[in-house]
Protein backbone atom coordinates (compact mmCIF):
# COMPACT_ATOMS: atom_id res chain seq x y z
CA UNK A 1 0.00 0.00 0.00
CA UNK A 2 0.80 3.61 0.18
CA UNK A 3 1.98 3.14 3.30
CA UNK A 4 4.11 0.73 3.43
CA UNK A 5 5.68 2.57 0.45
CA UNK A 6 6.24 5.38 1.99
CA UNK A 7 7.07 3.96 5.52
CA UNK A 8 9.69 2.16 3.51
CA UNK A 9 11.23 5.73 1.98
CA UNK A 10 11.48 6.86 5.12
CA UNK A 11 12.85 4.25 6.91
CA UNK A 12 16.10 3.80 4.35
CA UNK A 13 16.06 7.25 2.81
CA UNK A 14 19.81 7.64 3.83
CA UNK A 15 20.41 4.36 2.20
CA UNK A 16 18.35 5.20 -1.14
CA UNK A 17 20.43 8.79 -0.52
CA UNK A 18 23.72 7.72 -0.68
CA UNK A 19 23.29 4.44 -3.62
CA UNK A 20 21.06 7.77 -5.59
CA UNK A 21 24.47 9.74 -5.27
CA UNK A 22 26.38 7.09 -6.92
CA UNK A 23 24.53 6.36 -9.67
CA UNK A 24 23.65 10.60 -10.60
CA UNK A 25 27.73 11.02 -10.01
CA UNK A 26 28.63 8.39 -12.68
CA UNK A 27 26.34 9.53 -15.16
CA UNK A 28 26.79 13.06 -14.20
CA UNK A 29 31.21 12.78 -14.52
CA UNK A 30 30.22 11.15 -18.01
CA UNK A 31 28.00 13.41 -19.29
CA UNK A 32 30.44 16.00 -18.65
CA UNK A 33 33.46 14.53 -20.11
CA UNK A 34 33.15 15.38 -23.37
CA UNK A 35 33.56 19.54 -21.96
CA UNK A 36 37.46 18.75 -21.48
CA UNK A 37 37.25 20.46 -18.38
CA UNK A 38 40.74 22.54 -17.49
CA UNK A 39 42.31 21.17 -14.16
CA UNK A 40 41.40 24.24 -12.50
CA UNK A 41 37.64 23.65 -13.39
CA UNK A 42 37.75 19.90 -12.29
CA UNK A 43 38.94 21.14 -8.79
CA UNK A 44 36.06 23.83 -8.44
CA UNK A 45 33.84 21.45 -9.59
CA UNK A 46 34.96 18.70 -7.21
CA UNK A 47 35.00 21.12 -4.17
CA UNK A 48 31.81 19.71 -2.27
CA UNK A 49 33.75 16.41 -2.48
CA UNK A 50 36.77 17.67 -1.57
CA UNK A 51 34.75 18.97 1.97
CA UNK A 52 33.28 15.86 2.63
CA UNK A 53 36.76 14.78 2.62
CA UNK A 54 37.99 16.96 5.10
CA UNK A 55 35.01 16.45 7.35
CA UNK A 56 35.22 13.26 7.75
CA UNK A 57 39.55 13.29 8.22
CA UNK A 58 38.70 16.41 10.78
CA UNK A 59 36.64 13.31 13.05
CA UNK A 60 39.05 10.72 12.30
CA UNK A 61 41.84 11.49 15.51
CA UNK A 62 39.39 12.71 18.05
CA UNK A 63 37.06 8.99 17.02
CA UNK A 64 40.11 6.78 17.06
CA UNK A 65 41.58 7.74 20.24
CA UNK A 66 38.37 8.39 22.08
CA UNK A 67 36.60 5.15 21.15
CA UNK A 68 39.75 3.04 21.67
CA UNK A 69 40.29 4.42 24.86
CA UNK A 70 36.92 4.04 25.95
CA UNK A 71 37.10 0.41 24.46
CA UNK A 72 39.76 -1.05 26.66
CA UNK A 73 38.64 0.81 29.35
CA UNK A 74 35.24 -0.92 29.61
CA UNK A 75 36.63 -4.40 29.61
CA UNK A 76 38.61 -6.07 32.04
CA UNK A 77 42.34 -7.20 30.66
CA UNK A 78 41.20 -10.81 30.43
CA UNK A 79 38.37 -10.00 28.23
CA UNK A 80 40.12 -7.56 25.76
CA UNK A 81 43.17 -9.99 25.74
CA UNK A 82 40.95 -12.77 24.50
CA UNK A 83 39.26 -10.22 22.21
CA UNK A 84 42.38 -9.02 20.82
CA UNK A 85 43.28 -12.53 20.43
CA UNK A 86 40.55 -13.56 17.93
CA UNK A 87 40.56 -9.93 16.96
CA UNK A 88 44.68 -10.52 15.66
CA UNK A 89 43.87 -14.21 14.01
CA UNK A 90 40.56 -13.35 12.03
CA UNK A 91 43.26 -10.15 10.91
CA UNK A 92 45.66 -12.68 10.06
CA UNK A 93 43.34 -15.81 8.49
CA UNK A 94 41.53 -13.27 6.09
CA UNK A 95 44.46 -11.21 4.92
CA UNK A 96 46.40 -14.62 4.49
CA UNK A 97 43.28 -15.77 2.44
CA UNK A 98 42.95 -12.47 0.17
CA UNK A 99 46.51 -12.64 -0.58
CA UNK A 100 45.59 -16.37 -1.66
CA UNK A 101 43.02 -15.52 -3.70
CA UNK A 102 44.37 -12.71 -5.28
CA UNK A 103 47.91 -14.97 -6.28
CA UNK A 104 46.00 -17.86 -7.46
CA UNK A 105 43.95 -15.46 -9.85
CA UNK A 106 46.63 -13.85 -11.50
CA UNK A 107 48.18 -17.09 -12.21
CA UNK A 108 45.24 -18.34 -13.65
CA UNK A 109 43.91 -15.44 -15.93
CA UNK A 110 47.52 -14.39 -16.84
CA UNK A 111 47.08 -10.68 -17.67
CA UNK A 112 50.59 -9.57 -18.21
CA UNK A 113 51.68 -10.86 -21.61
CA UNK A 114 55.46 -10.34 -21.21
CA UNK A 115 55.76 -6.71 -22.94
CA UNK A 116 56.31 -3.19 -21.83
CA UNK A 117 55.65 -1.09 -24.90
CA UNK A 118 52.20 -0.52 -24.71
CA UNK A 119 52.75 1.19 -21.42
CA UNK A 120 54.45 3.74 -22.76
CA UNK A 121 56.91 6.01 -20.37
CA UNK A 122 57.70 4.88 -17.09
CA UNK A 123 59.29 6.91 -14.13
CA UNK A 124 61.78 6.17 -10.99
CA UNK A 125 60.47 5.26 -7.77
CA UNK A 126 62.46 5.38 -4.75
CA UNK A 127 64.10 1.85 -3.89
CA UNK A 128 63.01 0.47 0.15
CA UNK A 129 64.49 -2.33 1.21
CA UNK A 130 61.65 -4.91 3.26
CA UNK A 131 64.11 -4.54 6.13
CA UNK A 132 63.81 -1.10 6.32
CA UNK A 133 60.16 -0.88 6.18
CA UNK A 134 59.58 -3.52 8.66
CA UNK A 135 61.57 -1.44 10.98
CA UNK A 136 59.64 1.61 9.83
CA UNK A 137 56.48 -0.39 10.70
CA UNK A 138 57.75 -0.85 13.98
CA UNK A 139 59.72 2.63 14.95
CA UNK A 140 55.51 3.89 13.89
CA UNK A 141 53.96 2.25 16.80
CA UNK A 142 56.36 4.37 19.09
CA UNK A 143 55.46 7.65 18.12
CA UNK A 144 57.94 10.13 19.99
CA UNK A 145 55.66 13.26 20.15
CA UNK A 146 51.83 12.57 20.22
CA UNK A 147 51.73 15.59 18.60
CA UNK A 148 53.81 15.10 15.68
CA UNK A 149 52.16 11.96 15.31
CA UNK A 150 48.63 13.38 14.20
CA UNK A 151 50.17 15.01 11.38
CA UNK A 152 53.85 12.52 10.22
CA UNK A 153 54.92 8.96 10.22
CA UNK A 154 58.43 7.84 10.14
CA UNK A 155 59.45 6.61 7.32
CA UNK A 156 63.37 5.78 6.16
CA UNK A 157 64.55 7.55 2.76
CA UNK A 158 68.01 7.19 1.07
CA UNK A 159 70.87 9.72 0.32
CA UNK A 160 73.20 8.82 -1.90
CA UNK A 161 76.59 9.91 -0.28
CA UNK A 162 80.39 9.06 -1.11
CA UNK A 163 82.22 7.26 1.53
CA UNK A 164 85.62 6.50 1.84
CA UNK A 165 87.49 3.18 2.41
CA UNK A 166 90.65 2.08 3.02
CA UNK A 167 91.76 -1.31 1.26
CA UNK A 168 94.73 -2.65 1.88
CA UNK A 169 96.50 -4.48 -1.16
CA UNK A 170 98.31 -7.14 -0.85
CA UNK A 171 101.77 -6.34 -3.06
CA UNK A 172 102.96 -9.86 -3.52
CA UNK A 173 100.23 -10.29 -6.02
CA UNK A 174 102.23 -8.11 -8.76
CA UNK A 175 105.42 -8.57 -7.46
CA UNK A 176 106.25 -11.95 -6.20
CA UNK A 177 109.88 -11.40 -4.79
CA UNK A 178 108.75 -7.78 -2.61
CA UNK A 179 105.79 -9.37 -0.03
CA UNK A 180 104.67 -5.93 1.61
CA UNK A 181 101.03 -4.56 1.89
CA UNK A 182 99.88 -1.27 1.13
CA UNK A 183 96.93 0.12 2.52
CA UNK A 184 95.22 2.62 0.06
CA UNK A 185 92.72 4.69 0.08
CA UNK A 186 89.57 4.51 -2.63
CA UNK A 187 86.26 7.14 -2.23
CA UNK A 188 83.17 5.37 -3.66
CA UNK A 189 79.40 6.78 -4.03
CA UNK A 190 76.71 4.00 -1.64
CA UNK A 191 73.18 4.53 -1.04
CA UNK A 192 72.38 5.04 2.68
CA UNK A 193 69.19 4.68 4.63
CA UNK A 194 68.68 8.43 6.58
CA UNK A 195 65.69 8.84 8.93
CA UNK A 196 62.94 10.73 7.21
CA UNK A 197 59.30 11.66 8.20
CA UNK A 198 56.26 12.08 5.92
CA UNK A 199 52.94 13.99 5.78
CA UNK A 200 50.34 11.93 7.23
CA UNK A 201 48.68 10.60 10.03
CA UNK A 202 50.94 8.32 12.38
CA UNK A 203 47.48 5.74 12.99
CA UNK A 204 49.59 2.97 14.35
CA UNK A 205 51.05 4.98 16.58
CA UNK A 206 48.19 6.68 18.01
CA UNK A 207 46.61 3.05 18.12
CA UNK A 208 49.16 1.44 20.24
CA UNK A 209 49.18 4.48 22.46
CA UNK A 210 45.68 4.42 22.97
CA UNK A 211 44.97 0.86 23.64
CA UNK A 212 47.90 0.77 26.45
CA UNK A 213 46.37 4.07 28.19
CA UNK A 214 42.53 2.71 27.49
CA UNK A 215 44.51 -0.61 29.19
CA UNK A 216 45.63 1.44 32.51
CA UNK A 217 42.47 3.50 33.00
CA UNK A 218 40.20 0.41 32.60
CA UNK A 219 42.30 -0.69 35.50
CA UNK A 220 42.18 2.67 37.47
CA UNK A 221 38.87 1.86 39.75
CA UNK A 222 37.31 4.64 41.03
CA UNK A 223 40.64 7.17 40.21
CA UNK A 224 40.14 6.73 36.83
CA UNK A 225 36.19 7.20 36.71
CA UNK A 226 36.63 11.01 35.47
CA UNK A 227 39.17 10.28 32.40
CA UNK A 228 36.25 7.10 31.58
CA UNK A 229 33.85 9.12 31.53
CA UNK A 230 35.43 12.27 29.95
CA UNK A 231 36.92 9.70 26.71
CA UNK A 232 33.51 8.52 26.84
CA UNK A 233 31.49 11.43 26.46
CA UNK A 234 33.84 12.63 23.96
CA UNK A 235 33.32 9.89 21.80
CA UNK A 236 29.45 10.32 21.93
CA UNK A 237 29.94 13.48 21.15
CA UNK A 238 31.93 12.91 18.39
CA UNK A 239 29.67 10.11 17.01
CA UNK A 240 26.60 12.91 16.81
CA UNK A 241 28.99 15.24 14.66
CA UNK A 242 29.34 12.15 12.11
CA UNK A 243 25.57 12.48 12.06
CA UNK A 244 25.46 15.61 11.06
CA UNK A 245 28.12 14.67 7.96
CA UNK A 246 26.18 11.48 7.36
CA UNK A 247 23.45 14.22 6.12
CA UNK A 248 25.85 15.87 3.40
CA UNK A 249 27.53 13.10 2.21
CA UNK A 250 25.36 12.00 -0.66
CA UNK A 251 26.48 15.45 -1.94
CA UNK A 252 29.75 14.74 -1.04
CA UNK A 253 29.99 11.30 -2.45
CA UNK A 254 28.62 12.87 -5.21
CA UNK A 255 30.78 15.12 -6.72
CA UNK A 256 33.89 12.40 -5.43
CA UNK A 257 32.62 10.14 -8.41
CA UNK A 258 31.53 12.70 -10.71
CA UNK A 259 35.07 14.92 -10.30
CA UNK A 260 36.75 12.00 -10.67
CA UNK A 261 35.24 10.46 -14.07
CA UNK A 262 35.66 13.71 -15.54
CA UNK A 263 39.13 13.98 -14.46
CA UNK A 264 40.07 10.11 -15.53
CA UNK A 265 41.91 9.30 -18.25
CA UNK A 266 40.77 8.15 -21.92
CA UNK A 267 39.55 4.65 -21.52
CA UNK A 268 40.83 3.42 -24.58
CA UNK A 269 44.52 2.80 -23.04
CA UNK A 270 41.81 0.37 -21.07
CA UNK A 271 42.77 -2.45 -23.57
CA UNK A 272 45.09 -5.08 -23.69
CA UNK A 273 47.01 -6.09 -20.73
CA UNK A 274 45.95 -2.77 -18.40
CA UNK A 275 42.51 -3.91 -18.89
CA UNK A 276 42.80 -7.44 -18.50
CA UNK A 277 44.71 -6.52 -15.50
CA UNK A 278 41.69 -4.31 -13.97
CA UNK A 279 39.08 -7.20 -14.99
CA UNK A 280 41.56 -9.76 -12.62
CA UNK A 281 41.82 -6.99 -9.75
CA UNK A 282 38.05 -7.25 -9.20
CA UNK A 283 37.49 -10.39 -10.00
CA UNK A 284 39.75 -11.27 -6.89
CA UNK A 285 38.05 -8.63 -4.89
CA UNK A 286 35.00 -9.83 -5.73
CA UNK A 287 35.39 -13.41 -4.84
CA UNK A 288 36.79 -12.04 -1.60
CA UNK A 289 34.36 -9.98 -0.82
CA UNK A 290 31.02 -10.82 -2.20
CA UNK A 291 32.10 -14.74 -1.35
CA UNK A 292 34.65 -15.67 1.14
CA UNK A 293 33.72 -13.12 3.51
CA UNK A 294 30.34 -13.63 3.89
CA UNK A 295 31.10 -17.44 3.43
CA UNK A 296 32.87 -17.55 6.63
CA UNK A 297 30.59 -14.80 8.92
CA UNK A 298 27.81 -17.18 8.11
CA UNK A 299 30.25 -20.57 8.81
CA UNK A 300 30.75 -18.61 12.33
CA UNK A 301 27.44 -16.84 13.02
CA UNK A 302 24.78 -18.89 11.37
CA UNK A 303 23.60 -15.70 10.55
CA UNK A 304 22.41 -13.99 7.48
CA UNK A 305 25.72 -12.45 5.88
CA UNK A 306 23.57 -10.18 2.90
CA UNK A 307 21.57 -8.77 5.30
CA UNK A 308 24.77 -7.64 7.56
CA UNK A 309 26.28 -6.35 4.31
CA UNK A 310 22.96 -3.86 3.80
CA UNK A 311 23.16 -2.53 6.90
CA UNK A 312 26.78 -1.41 5.92
CA UNK A 313 25.57 0.09 2.64
CA UNK A 314 26.71 3.87 3.25
CA UNK A 315 30.19 2.68 4.52
CA UNK A 316 30.64 0.60 2.19
CA UNK A 317 29.71 3.89 -0.86
CA UNK A 318 31.24 6.37 1.59
CA UNK A 319 34.38 4.03 0.70
CA UNK A 320 33.98 3.72 -2.67
CA UNK A 321 33.82 7.91 -2.50
CA UNK A 322 36.55 8.58 -0.93
CA UNK A 323 38.77 5.56 -0.81
CA UNK A 324 40.47 6.36 2.03
CA UNK A 325 39.19 3.39 5.14
CA UNK A 326 40.50 6.07 7.93
CA UNK A 327 38.13 8.71 6.36
CA UNK A 328 35.36 6.25 6.20
CA UNK A 329 35.80 5.29 9.61
CA UNK A 330 32.87 7.30 11.42
CA UNK A 331 30.57 6.07 9.08
CA UNK A 332 31.64 2.23 10.03
CA UNK A 333 30.92 3.31 13.47
CA UNK A 334 27.50 4.34 12.70
CA UNK A 335 26.24 1.69 10.18
CA UNK A 336 27.56 -1.00 12.68
CA UNK A 337 26.01 0.31 15.61
CA UNK A 338 22.93 1.64 14.76
CA UNK A 339 21.85 -0.61 11.98
CA UNK A 340 23.46 -3.62 12.60
CA UNK A 341 23.40 -3.44 16.44
CA UNK A 342 26.82 -4.38 17.38
CA UNK A 343 28.23 -3.80 20.37
CA UNK A 344 29.31 -1.07 21.65
CA UNK A 345 32.41 -2.39 23.30
CA UNK A 346 32.96 -4.21 19.98
CA UNK A 347 33.21 -1.41 17.82
CA UNK A 348 35.10 1.00 19.81
CA UNK A 349 37.98 -1.41 20.05
CA UNK A 350 37.99 -3.70 16.83
CA UNK A 351 36.89 -0.65 14.73
CA UNK A 352 40.15 1.63 14.88
CA UNK A 353 42.49 -1.20 14.80
CA UNK A 354 40.81 -2.98 11.64
CA UNK A 355 40.68 0.42 9.82
CA UNK A 356 44.67 0.87 10.88
CA UNK A 357 46.14 -3.26 9.84
CA UNK A 358 43.79 -5.23 8.86
CA UNK A 359 43.13 -4.76 4.71
CA UNK A 360 42.08 -7.42 2.92
CA UNK A 361 41.69 -5.50 -0.35
CA UNK A 362 44.95 -4.21 -0.17
CA UNK A 363 46.52 -7.15 0.65
CA UNK A 364 45.49 -9.24 -2.08
CA UNK A 365 45.93 -6.06 -4.75
CA UNK A 366 49.75 -6.27 -3.84
CA UNK A 367 50.12 -9.50 -4.25
CA UNK A 368 48.56 -9.68 -7.69
CA UNK A 369 50.10 -6.82 -8.93
CA UNK A 370 53.22 -7.62 -8.12
CA UNK A 371 52.65 -11.11 -10.09
CA UNK A 372 51.72 -9.02 -12.86
CA UNK A 373 54.33 -6.83 -13.08
CA UNK A 374 56.20 -10.08 -12.77
CA UNK A 375 54.55 -12.15 -15.84
CA UNK A 376 54.40 -8.52 -18.36
CA UNK A 377 58.94 -8.53 -17.57
CA UNK A 378 58.69 -12.20 -18.89
CA UNK A 379 59.56 -13.41 -15.10
CA UNK A 380 58.62 -16.64 -13.80
CA UNK A 381 58.05 -16.79 -9.89
CA UNK A 382 59.02 -19.86 -8.60
CA UNK A 383 57.17 -20.98 -5.25
CA UNK A 384 59.73 -19.36 -2.94
CA UNK A 385 59.23 -15.69 -4.47
CA UNK A 386 55.65 -16.51 -4.48
CA UNK A 387 55.86 -17.17 -0.75
CA UNK A 388 58.16 -14.24 -0.36
CA UNK A 389 55.44 -12.05 -1.88
CA UNK A 390 52.72 -13.48 -0.06
CA UNK A 391 54.36 -12.48 2.87
CA UNK A 392 55.66 -9.06 2.09
CA UNK A 393 52.33 -8.20 0.80
CA UNK A 394 50.56 -9.05 4.08
CA UNK A 395 53.31 -6.78 5.67
CA UNK A 396 52.69 -4.26 2.88
CA UNK A 397 48.55 -4.22 3.84
CA UNK A 398 49.90 -3.73 7.12
CA UNK A 399 52.02 -0.66 6.70
CA UNK A 400 49.74 0.64 4.20
CA UNK A 401 47.93 3.85 5.74
CA UNK A 402 44.62 3.92 5.37
CA UNK A 403 44.18 6.80 2.41
CA UNK A 404 43.87 6.83 -0.89
CA UNK A 405 46.67 4.97 -2.98
CA UNK A 406 48.90 3.91 0.27
CA UNK A 407 48.93 0.59 -1.15
CA UNK A 408 50.90 1.90 -4.02
CA UNK A 409 53.52 3.37 -2.09
CA UNK A 410 53.65 0.37 0.28
CA UNK A 411 54.15 -2.25 -3.14
CA UNK A 412 57.68 -0.84 -3.45
CA UNK A 413 58.54 -3.23 -0.76
CA UNK A 414 56.55 -5.74 -2.14
CA UNK A 415 58.52 -5.81 -5.65
CA UNK A 416 61.94 -5.52 -4.30
CA UNK A 417 61.55 -8.44 -1.66
CA UNK A 418 61.49 -10.60 -5.05
CA UNK A 419 63.89 -8.45 -7.56
CA UNK A 420 61.18 -7.07 -9.60
CA UNK A 421 61.77 -3.89 -10.94
CA UNK A 422 60.32 -0.58 -8.57
CA UNK A 423 59.82 1.28 -11.50
CA UNK A 424 57.69 -0.56 -13.11
CA UNK A 425 54.76 0.48 -10.32
CA UNK A 426 53.68 3.53 -12.77
CA UNK A 427 52.26 1.00 -15.24
CA UNK A 428 49.52 0.59 -13.25
CA UNK A 429 49.12 3.56 -11.95
CA UNK A 430 46.35 5.00 -14.67
CA UNK A 431 44.00 2.10 -13.29
CA UNK A 432 45.24 2.29 -9.49
CA UNK A 433 42.43 5.20 -8.46
CA UNK A 434 39.59 3.27 -9.50
CA UNK A 435 40.92 0.23 -8.10
CA UNK A 436 42.08 1.81 -4.83
CA UNK A 437 37.82 2.57 -4.61
CA UNK A 438 37.29 -1.05 -5.23
CA UNK A 439 39.92 -2.45 -2.65
CA UNK A 440 39.04 0.18 -0.36
CA UNK A 441 35.54 -1.19 -0.21
CA UNK A 442 37.02 -4.76 0.62
CA UNK A 443 39.10 -3.26 3.09
CA UNK A 444 35.93 -1.53 4.94
CA UNK A 445 33.79 -4.72 4.35
CA UNK A 446 36.58 -6.86 5.68
CA UNK A 447 36.67 -4.93 9.30
CA UNK A 448 32.89 -4.75 9.69
CA UNK A 449 32.65 -8.53 8.92
CA UNK A 450 35.16 -8.82 11.97
CA UNK A 451 33.45 -6.91 14.27
CA UNK A 452 30.39 -8.73 13.20
CA UNK A 453 32.20 -12.01 13.93
CA UNK A 454 34.23 -11.37 16.93
CA UNK A 455 31.15 -9.85 18.55
CA UNK A 456 29.80 -13.38 17.86
CA UNK A 457 32.27 -14.94 19.60
CA UNK A 458 32.87 -13.17 22.35
CA UNK A 459 29.17 -12.96 23.21
CA UNK A 460 30.03 -15.01 26.33
CA UNK A 461 32.46 -12.09 27.89
CA UNK A 462 29.96 -9.35 26.67
CA UNK A 463 27.35 -11.28 28.93
CA UNK A 464 29.14 -12.05 32.04
CA UNK A 465 30.61 -8.59 32.12
CA UNK A 466 27.72 -6.26 31.58
CA UNK A 467 26.34 -5.55 35.20
CA UNK A 468 30.17 -4.26 36.09
CA UNK A 469 30.22 -2.37 32.92
CA UNK A 470 27.21 -1.08 33.80
CA UNK A 471 28.81 -0.05 36.80
CA UNK A 472 31.81 1.84 35.03
CA UNK A 473 30.85 2.64 31.82
CA UNK A 474 27.59 4.44 30.96
CA UNK A 475 27.08 3.77 27.18
CA UNK A 476 25.34 6.80 26.30
N1 LIG B 1 43.08 3.19 -0.01
C1 LIG B 1 43.58 2.58 1.14
C2 LIG B 1 42.54 2.36 2.18
O1 LIG B 1 42.17 3.34 2.75
C3 LIG B 1 44.55 1.50 1.07
C4 LIG B 1 45.18 1.24 -0.24
O2 LIG B 1 45.65 2.16 -0.91
O3 LIG B 1 45.23 0.08 -0.64
O4 LIG B 1 42.06 1.29 2.47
Amino acid sequence: SKEDVQAFFKKNAFVLFTVGAVVVGVVLGFALRPYKMTYREVKYFSFPGELLMRMLQMLVLPLLVSSLITGMAALDSKASGKMGMRAVIYYMTTTFIAVFIGIIIVLIIHPGKGSKEEFGKQQTIEQVSPADAFLDLIRNMFPPNLVQACTQQFKTKYAKRVVHVTVTVNESLFNSTNVSQEVVEVSREEVIPVPGQVAGVNALGLVVFSMCLGLIIGNMKENGQLLRDFFNCLNEAIMQLVAIIMWYAPIGILFLIAGKIVEMDDLTQMGGQLGMYTITVIIGLLIHAALVLPTLYFVITRQNPFIFIAGLLQALVTALGTSSSSATLPVTFKCLEENNRIDKRITRFVLPVGATINMDGTALYEALAAIFIAQVNNMEMNFGQIITISITATAASIGAAGIPQAGLVTMVIVLTSVGLPTDDITLIIAVDWFLDRLRTTTNVLGDSIGAGIIEFLSRHELQSRDVEMENSIKFL
